[in-house]
């Protein structure tokens, strides 16, 4: 039988730069964080079965803002920026750093965190200090271990055990990849019970394709 996939309605809101320029503190959304280059947008393309909503690129620090896409009316996902690439200049990466901590701090309809690693560098101190901000937020938290397709199956197994042995349940944690669509359910399911997807209102339809 084939699943409905209630995310595939994503469609891409606005990019924010400034914390006045965020939507309203409404309904429920989830923010995808993690290093740069660890595949947090060709996450959200496979989860949202759509090639082209989040620019992918072998350049790390592509993803420069708070990315929103739409999922229903009030249910957003949002590709944070990526963290801890070095050849970023200073002042952008003071820049992003202090966006992603007002937001952290400030945004009631936060419900979840997905923290995507590279399945071969899991939790590094950037992705520590994610997970120690949305526990300290109460918020529930989820580890995405993509790239398993770079590693073979038993090695893949282990090094999950090992990060859910670490974890001490403050996150659950999955084997994902964006390359061969392993853990792709398992993602959405969580995503979309966070966001409480069946009680959400669907979007009007697309009536022009967008720019930017
Ligand atoms: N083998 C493999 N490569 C992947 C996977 N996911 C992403 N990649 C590759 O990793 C690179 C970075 O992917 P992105 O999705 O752009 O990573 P990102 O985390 O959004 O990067 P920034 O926006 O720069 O922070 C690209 O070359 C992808 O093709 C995966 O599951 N397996
Ligand atoms: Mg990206």
């Amino acid at each position: 039988m084939t699943q409905i996939n209630p995310l595939r309605a994503a469609r891409y809101r606005l990019s924010v730069h400034e914390l006045r320029q965020l939507p309203p503190d409404q309904g429920a959304e989830l923010a995808i964080c993690g290093r740069s280059n660890a595949g947090k947008s060709s996450a959200i393309n496979l989860i949202c079965d759509q090639n082209g909503l989040a620019r992918t690129s072998k350049t790390p620090g592509r993803t420069q803002q708070l990315v929103y896409f739409e999922l229903a009316k009030e249910r957003h996902l949002v590709d944070l920026p990526g963290y801890g690439y070095a050849k970023v200049p200073p002042s952008l990466r003071d820049h992003w750093r202090g966006l992603i901590d007002s937001y952290f701090q400030s945004r009631e309809c936060l419900v979840g965190l997905i923290v995507v690693m590279d399945v071969r560098h899991p939790l590094r101190d950037f992705d520590l200090q994610m997970l120690a901000y949305g526990h300290a937020r109460g918020l529930s938290c989820h580890c995405l271990l993509t790239k398993a397709d770079k590693l073979g199956r038993g090695a893949a197994s282990a090094t999950l055990l090992a990060v859910q042995k670490e974890l001490g349940g403050r996150a659950s944690a999955q084997l994902f990849s964006a390359h061969n669509g392993q853990g792709v359910e398992e993602a959405r399911a969580v995503m979309s019970e966070w966001l409480r997807m069946d009680s959400a209102e669907a979007l009007p339809p697309i009536v022009s394709k967008r720019t930017r």
